[in-house]
C-alpha cells in the first residue's frame, strides 16, 4: 500500500481553504458600483415566446436595466461544438427556465423583485423528456455515427450464447459546491474584464466577445480557482458569463453573478441519460464473439458538447475487453431539457456500465463467476497479439490489465470472499450480499485532436523566484501544485519558489478546457518546454561563471548542475557555485531574458469520425476495483461493505492528491450508480433539484474498509515524467458496485427464480440501483423463502 510522504506539499488551497480565506467568484471584494442580476425564464419546456412585459420591472425600486435578446448588439448565439443555442430565447423554448430576460438592479433583492414583476406569455407545447419519444419523432442533434470492425453476422452463426436487453443508465448532476458564477467589470474604452468560475477561459472570453459584437484582443477572462467543475464549468459557465458582461457593457458598471443550487440545478446541463439496446454473441466459455450496440443519448435542447461525449461513448463500449466482430451506432436525441454536458468521464462511464452489465448477464447466463468471464475477454497483454485491438483501430500497447486481476484478485480474497458470500446467501434469505471485479481502461486526449495543445508562461524573478501561469484551472485537483512540483524539479529549485498564477487568457491564449484529464500532462509539459529555454541559457551563463582556465576548468556547459536551489560546477562543486538567486540576479546584470513561453502539442494522435478509426489517445489509464455489497431484499437497503482499487496511473507526481482523486472520483462513481436521480414531472421541471431531494454520497456512505493501491509502473516513457492522468478514471470503478449488486440481486433469482436450473432469471436493474429500484428489482424475481 502506498503513503503520502509527509515531505508532499500542501494543495496549493489547502491551508485557505480551511480558514475560509480561498476566494471564489462571490467572494471577490465587492466593488464601487457593483450590480447584481437575475434571470426571468420560459414558463415552459417547449413553444414560442408569445409576449414579454418589461415596463413593470422597470418601475422596481433598484432596477437599473431589463434586458431581452434585443439588447444583444453581437450575436446571440454560442456553442462549443455547434452554435446553435441562444443566449437569450427569441421566441423557440428549449427548456424549462430557460432565460428570456435579465433583470440588473443596485442589490440582489431588487434584482429578484424586478424578475416578480417580468410578464413572459408563451404558447405551450407538451415537451419532449425522453430518448424514446425524442427518437420516435426524429428529433436528434448531429448525424447517426459508427463504428465497425469485422462481421457481426458471422461472429452470431459461431455464437453458442446470445445476451439481449435494452441498458438505460440515468444522469447526474456535476453537484459542485461553488455554482456557476461571473463578474464582469468593463474596462476603459471598449474592454472588459470577466472573472469566471469556469473550466474554461478561453470560451468565455470568445463568447463574450461575440455576443458583444467585439474583437477577442478586447475581453480578458480570469479563473483563480473554482469550487469544483467536474466537467459541469466546461462550457456552461458561458450563460451566466455572457449575462454579467451583457449587462456589464449596458450599464457600464461591474455586474456580478452567481446561481443559487437550486437555479444551478434548475438551468445547467448534466451527465447524459443514455439508453443502449444489445445483442451480444458469445461461445460456452463466454468469450465475446460478436456484438451490436445501438446508442442514444439524452442531449436536451442544445448540442453543448453532446455528439464529442457520445464519441467517447462509442470510443469506450469495448471497456477492457476485445470485441473481435462489432458494430456500434449512435445519435444523440434532442429534448426539452437543458443541454446536457461534460461529467467526469465524458461518456465514458455510460459505455462501460453497458458492457460491463454484458458480462454480469453472460456470466448468469452460463451459470459462471463474472471473474472467469472477464478474464476469457480482456485485451491481451501482449502488443503483437490480434486480441490486442480496439474495435476503432488503435493497438494497446501497455496493457497491464491482466496483471492487475492477478494481484487484485489474490488482495482481495476474492476466492474466498465469493466461497463465503455463496454459502451465506444459501442462509440468509432477505440480506444478499454480491461481489464483483471490474476494470477500467480510460483513453487519454481530447477526442477533439485539435485541443490537445497547452502554452505556458514561467518568470524567473532575481530573488530566484518563479511565476508559472498556464491555461489549465484549478477546480480542486491540484493542478497547480503538480504543476509547481514540476517546475521546481525541472530548475531544481525547491517548491516554495514557485507560485502557479490566476488563470488568464491575458497570459495564455487560445487554451483548451482543463478536461479529459489532460491537464496535467499537457500544460506541466508546456511548463517543461519553458522551463528548459530558461535553464538552456542560465546553463550558458553559468558556465561562463565557472569558467577558470588559469586552475585548469575550461568553459564546459555540460559540467552544470542544477539542484536544491544550488547550480554549480561538478568538476569543483565546492568552490564554482551559486545560489539559484545569485545566479538569477547576475542573469539580469548579464542581460540574460529570465522568461519563457513554452509550448506542447500531443504526437502521434488522430482519429477519422467518417471511418471511425484512428489513434484518438495517447494512452490508457487503467485499474480495477473490487466491490462488496450487502442488499436487504425487502428494504432494498445498500451497504457497500469493502472496496479493493488497483490503478495504474504511472509514477504520481504527488501520492496524496492523486489518491485523493481516486477515492474522491470512485465515490462520485458510487453516487451515479446507486443514489443519485433526477427525477422530472411531465412539463419538465427537475423535482430533484436541491440537496433534500438529491441524494449525493456521505460520509456514512462510505465503504468501511476502502483500500487503494498503486501498481509499480513507469506509466508511459513519452509522456512527462512517466505520469498517468488520473483525474477521470476512478469515477468509473464506481461501475463495480453496480455490478456487485446485480450480482447480488441474481442469489435472489437462483433461490427463486421461475426459469430454474440453478441459473435463475436475469435481475432487471437500472442505473442508478437506487433503495427503490433495488427493492422492485428484487421483488420481480420472487418473495424470499
Ligand atoms: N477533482 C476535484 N476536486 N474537483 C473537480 O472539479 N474534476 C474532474 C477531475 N477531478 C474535478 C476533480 C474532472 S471532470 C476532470 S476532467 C479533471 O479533474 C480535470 O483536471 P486534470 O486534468 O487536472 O485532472
Ligand atoms: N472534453 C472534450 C472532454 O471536449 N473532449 C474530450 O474528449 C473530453 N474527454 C473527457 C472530458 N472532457
Ligand atoms: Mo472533465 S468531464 O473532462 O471536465
Amino acid at each position: 500500500m502506498k503513503r503520502p510522504a509527509r515531505s508532499e506539499p500542501l494543495h496549493d488551497s489547502a491551508e485557505l481553504h480551511v480558514q475560509g480565506n480561498a476566494l471564489y467568484i462571490e467572494d471577490l471584494p465587492r466593488l464601487e458600483g457593483e450590480l447584481a442580476l437575475a434571470t426571468v425564464g420560459a414558463p415552459c419546456a417547449r413553444g414560442r415566446v408569445t409576449a414579454v412585459h418589461l415596463d413593470a420591472a422597470r418601475a422596481v425600486p433598484g432596477v437599473v436595466a431589463v434586458l431581452d435578446h434585443r439588447d444583444i448588439p453581437g450575436h446571440n448565439c454560442w456553442g462549443p461544438i455547434f452554435e446553435d443555442e441562444p443566449f437569450l430565447v427569441v421566441d423557440e423554448i428549449g427548456y424549462l427556465g430557460q432565460p428570456v430576460v435579465i433583470v440588473v438592479a443596485e442589490s440582489r433583492a431588487a434584482a429578484l423583485a424586478g424578475c416578480a414583476a417580468v410578464k413572459i406569455e408563451a404558447a405551450a407545447e407538451p415537451p419532449v423528456l425522453s430518448i424514446d419519444e425524442a427518437d420516435r419523432r426524429g428529433l436528434h442533434i448531429g448525424v447517426e455515427r459508427f463504428i465497425r470492425r469485422g462481421d457481426p453476422g458471422a461472429g452470431w452463426a459461431a455464437a453458442k450464447q446470445r445476451v439481449e436487453g435494452v441498458f438505460e443508465s440515468g444522469g447526474q448532476e456535476q453537484f459542485y459546491l461553488e455554482s456557476q458564477a461571473a463578474l464582469a467589470i468593463p474596462d476603459e474604452g471598449s474592454a472588459m474584464v470577466v472573472h469566471s468560475s469556469t473550466q474554461n477561459p478561453t470560451e468565455i472570453q470568445k463568447v463574450v466577445a461575440e455576443l458583444l459584437g467585439w474583437r477577442q484582443n478586447q475581453v480578458v477572462c480570469l479563473c483563480r480557482r473554482m469550487g469544483g467543475g467536474f466537467g459541469g464549468k466546461e462550457t456552461q459557465g458561458s450563460l451566466p458569463a455572457a449575462f454579467a458582461a451583457l449587462a456589464a457593457w449596458k450599464c457600464g458598471r461591474p455586474v456580478r453573478v452567481v446561481y443559487t443550487k437550486d437555479e444551478d440545478m434548475l438551468l445547467t446541463g448534466k451527465r447524459h441519460a443514455v439508453r443502449t439496446a444489445y445483442s451480444i454473441g458469445c461461445d460456452e466459455t463466454g468469450r465475446i464473439l460478436a456484438a451490436e450496440f445501438v446508442v442514444r443519448s439524452n442531449g436536451g435542447a442544445y448540442a453543448d458538447l453532446s455528439t464529442a461525449v457520445l464519441e467517447r461513448t462509442m470510443l469506450h463500449l469495448d471497456n477492457a475487453y476485445f470485441l473481435p466482430h462489432v458494430a456500434i451506432a449512435a445519435r444523440v436525441c434532442r429534448t426539452n431539457l437543458p443541454p446536457n454536458t461534460a461529467f467526469r468521464g465524458f461518456g465514458g462511464p455510460q459505455a462501460m456500465a453497458v458492457i460491463e452489465n454484458v458480462m454480469e448477464e453472460i456470466a448468469l447466463t452460463l451459470g459462471k463467476d463474472a471473474l472467469t468471464v472477464r478474464r476469457a475477454n480482456l485485451y491481451s497483454a501482449d502488443p503483437a497479439s490480434e486480441r490486442a485491438m480496439t474495435p476503432y483501430g488503435q493497438r494497446l500497447t501497455n496493457n497491464r490489465l491482466p496483471e492487475i486481476f492477478d494481484r487484485l484478485e489474490a488482495s482481495s480474497d476474492y476466492g474466498a470472499r465469493r466461497a463465503r458470500i455463496e454459502g451465506s446467501n444459501e442462509r440468509e434469505p432477505v440480506a444478499l450480499s454480491g461481489l464483483a471485479l471490474v476494470p477500467v481502461k480510460f483513453g487519454i486526449s481530447f477526442t477533439n485532436k485539435m485541443l490537445n495543445q497547452a502554452n505556458a508562461l514561467v518568470n524567473v524573478y532575481t530573488d530566484g523566484t518563479v511565476q508559472v501561469s498556464t491555461g489549465a484551472t484549478e477546480m480542486g485537483q491540484g493542478v497547480n501544485t503538480k504543476l509547481a512540483l514540476i517546475v521546481a524539479a525541472e530548475l531544481g529549485i525547491s517548491f516554495e519558489r514557485v507560485v502557479v498564477m490566476t488563470t488568464s487568457t491575458e497570459k495564455n491564449n487560445n487554451t483548451s478546457p482543463t478536461a479529459a484529464s489532460a491537464s496535467t500532462d499537457l500544460n506541466g509539459s508546456a511548463a517543461i518546454d519553458a522551463c528548459r529555454q530558461i535553464r538552456a541559457r542560465l546553463v550558458e551563463l553559468a558556465a561562463d561563471l565557472f569558467a577558470d582556465p588559469a586552475a585548469g576548468l575550461e568553459r564546459s556547459p555540460a559540467d552544470v548542475r542544477f539542484d536544491d536551489d544550488r547550480c554549480w560546477d561538478v568538476r569543483a562543486p565546492a568552490t564554482r557555485a551559486l545560489s539559484f538567486a545569485e545566479l538569477t540576479q547576475r542573469a539580469r546584470t548579464e542581460r540574460v531574458d529570465l522568461g519563457a513561453r513554452g509550448f506542447y502539442a500531443t504526437p502521434d494522435i488522430g482519429f477519422d469520425r467518417e471511418s471511425g478509426q484512428g489513434t484518438p489517445f495517447a494512452y490508457y489509464t487503467t485499474g480495477a476495483c473490487v466491490a462488496e455489497v450487502k442488499i436487504d431484499r425487502l428494504l432494498g437497503t445498500l451497504e457497500v461493505s469493502r472496496l479493493d482499487v488497483l490503478m495504474d496511473i504511472g509514477k504520481p507526481i504527488h501520492l496524496a492528491i492523486e489518491l485523493g482523486q481516486i477515492y474522491g472520483g470512485l465515490v462520485q462513481g458510487i453516487g451515479w450508480v446507486t443514489a443519485e436521480e433526477l427525477v422530472y414531472d411531465e412539463r419538465g421541471f427537475l423535482l430533484s433539484h436541491s440537496p433534500t431531494t438529491y441524494k449525493i454520497p456521505n460520509i456514512t456512505d462510505i465503504a468501511p474498509e476502502f483500500h487503494v493501491d498503486l501498481l509499480d509502473s513507469d506509466g508511459v516513457p513519452q509522456i512527462l515524467r512517466s505520469t498517468k492522468a488520473v483525474g477521470e478514471p476512478p469515477l468509473m470503478l464506481g461501475i463495480a458496485v453496480w455490478c456487485a449488486i446485480k450480482n447480488a440481486l441474481s442469489y435472489a433469482s437462483r433461490r427463486e427464480g421461475a426459469a430454474g436450473g440453478g441459473r435463475g432469471a436475469i435481475p432487471d436493474l437500472g442505473l442508478p440501483a437506487t433503495h427503490e429500484a433495488i427493492a422492485l428489482a428484487a421483488e420481480k424475481l420472487g418473495r424470499p423463502q
